[in-house]
């Protein structure tokens, strides 16, 4: 660790507050150059000490920058890891309220629901897929504090991986009744399709996700707890959303989810 535990707590609180402001900053590198890869899930953890102590209950798990895609729209080259806490859970349908968001992005994703805890390391995609209850169509809205989607991988661990808004639904599928790296993917924007892509795109796999946060977790003393929910990250460039749209998830086999922005 660089930063010292009050540094840790005051940029937790700077982006925390970012968020509930509905204001944006400049990636907190510029001013912490040499913070490390703890420190910036030291901070992460800060900002879900802080939710957390307000009532908060994490829903979920996220991986995210898992497809050459994002990482190429992004300018980054490794995966991150985030939380998923009961507030960003938007129902199948339902519409988020723009306001209280900065400059919100969509994500095609698959989600999974694991039946059994993963713990690293030496996870892999075989024991992703004999832990998963079911994998199902899952919209993840995105919302970077750092001013114009501007960051380093740092800074977005640091900013809890851009969370803000998810939505997951359309038909659950047990892992052995789809492929997962051939199943299409087709996000649409007010009825026309803006992302296309195969579950593939996701580091070959999508369980490769999984696993890989299972690993980081397994570094860390901890696991996936069993019943997770956990987004495997999009599986296109994100595109972004105003007040008006309405976006819908298609992924083969597994229906269709949505949600409404305004
Ligand atoms: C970081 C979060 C990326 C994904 O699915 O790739 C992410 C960002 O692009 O702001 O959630
Ligand atoms: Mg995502």
């Amino acid at each position: 660790m660089a930063l010292n535990e009050q540094t840790i707590e005051r940029l937790a609180e700077h982006l925390e507050n970012c968020q509930l402001q509905v204001r944006d900053t400049p990636k907190i590198t510029d001013e912490h150059p040499g913070m490390d890869w703890d420190d910036a899930y030291a901070i992460q953890d800060a900002i879900l000490a802080r939710k957390l102590s307000r009532g908060a209950r994490v829903v979920g798990l996220k991986a995210g920058l898992t497809s050459h895609a994002k990482m190429r729209q992004m300018g980054v080259t490794d995966p991150v890891f985030g939380f998923l806490v009961d507030g960003y859970a938007v129902a199948e349908g339902a519409a988020v309220d723009t306001r209280a968001l900065i400059h919100p992005k969509v994500e095609p994703e698959i989600a999974f629901v694991l039946k059994h805890a993963l713990k690293g390391p030496g996870c892999h995609i075989g024991a992703v897929l004999a832990a998963t209850d079911f994998v199902m169509p899952g919209i993840e809205v995105i919302d970077s504090r750092y001013r114009d989607f501007k960051f380093d991988l740092k800074s977005v661990i640091a900013d809890n991986t851009s969370a803000a808004r998810f939505v997951v639904g359309g038909r659950a599928v047990r892992p052995e009744g789809v492929d997962l790296r051939t199943v299409g993917v087709v996000l649409e924007k007010n009825g026309q399709p803006v992302a296309l892509g195969a579950g593939a795109a996701v580091l070959g796999h999508p369980a490769a996700a999984i696993a890989m946060l299972a690993n980081h977790l397994g570094r860390r003393g901890r696991e996936i707890p069993a019943g997770s929910l956990i987004l495997s990250g999009g599986v296109t460039e994100a595109v972004a959303v105003a007040a008006g749209d309405s976006v819908s998830l298609r992924v083969q086999g597994m229906g269709c989810t949505n949600l409404r922005f305004d």
